[in-house]
């Protein structure tokens, strides 16, 4: 059966099409059902998946599986967290999240730069679905001073992944699903689809 794939962003959705595809789990984007934006309220990963899952369920009429994900810089308290898309303002590119970040961190030092990307998958069987299969990853890093590398997306090019000593963005697909928030809560959703 088909589930929807609730996200507009395009680097999430080859990184979620690549693990589930083989684990044989066929998802389609909500672009293809005509899914229309849903503004993102919560004030939590969870509740924004919860929404963004149920609106596009609501939709399609198909279950359906949302991404909420950002980035937690430990020098900034926490943000930009689920403010992570619109950190430079709404409608904001990556490009210009990630300058601001920069520029936010200019005088903190590299010991002081911890973060992590933290991923909240949800899946819903239908749009009134009372019991949403929940599941989380987390990746630490540190936040570069300068971009480095090209692949992934958002703030891939600056948040530095300790043990292989590069930027995110400088990881072959592969490698960044083996390690990622995004990878680990997508490996946890398959183990509950199989049992
Ligand atoms: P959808 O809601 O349509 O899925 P979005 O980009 O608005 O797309 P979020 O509200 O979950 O999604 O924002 C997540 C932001 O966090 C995203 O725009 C990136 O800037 C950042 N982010 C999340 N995962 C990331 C990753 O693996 N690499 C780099 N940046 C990431």
């Amino acid at each position: 059966a088909t589930i929807v794939l609730a996200s507009n962003n395009a680097g999430k959705v080859r990184e979620i099409e690549r693990v589930l595809a083989e684990a044989r789990i066929h998802i389609r984007p909500q672009s293809e059902y005509g899914v229309p934006e849903v503004e993102e309220t919560g004030l939590t990963f969870v509740e924004n998946a919860i929404l963004k899952a149920r609106h596009a369920a609501h939709h399609s009429g198909l279950p359906a599986i949302a991404d909420d994900s950002g980035l937690e810089v430990d020098a900034l308290r926490g943000a930009p967290g689920i403010y992570s898309a619109r950190y430079a303002g709404p409608g904001a590119t990556d490009a210009a999240n990630l300058r601001k970040l920069l520029v936010d961190l200019t005088d903190v030092p590299e010991t002081e730069r911890t973060a992590r990307f933290q991923c909240v998958l949800v899946y819903l069987r239908h749009a009134e679905d009372p019991t949403p299969l929940i599941c989380q990853g987390t990746w630490e890093g540190r936040i570069l001073f300068e971009p480095r590398g090209s692949n992934g997306f958002g703030y891939d090019p600056i948040f530095l992944v300790p043990s292989q000593g590069c930027s995110s963005a400088e990881l072959d697909p592969d490698t960044k699903n083996q390690l990622s928030h995004r990878g680990q809560a997508l490996r946890r959703v398959q183990e509950m689809f199989a049992s």
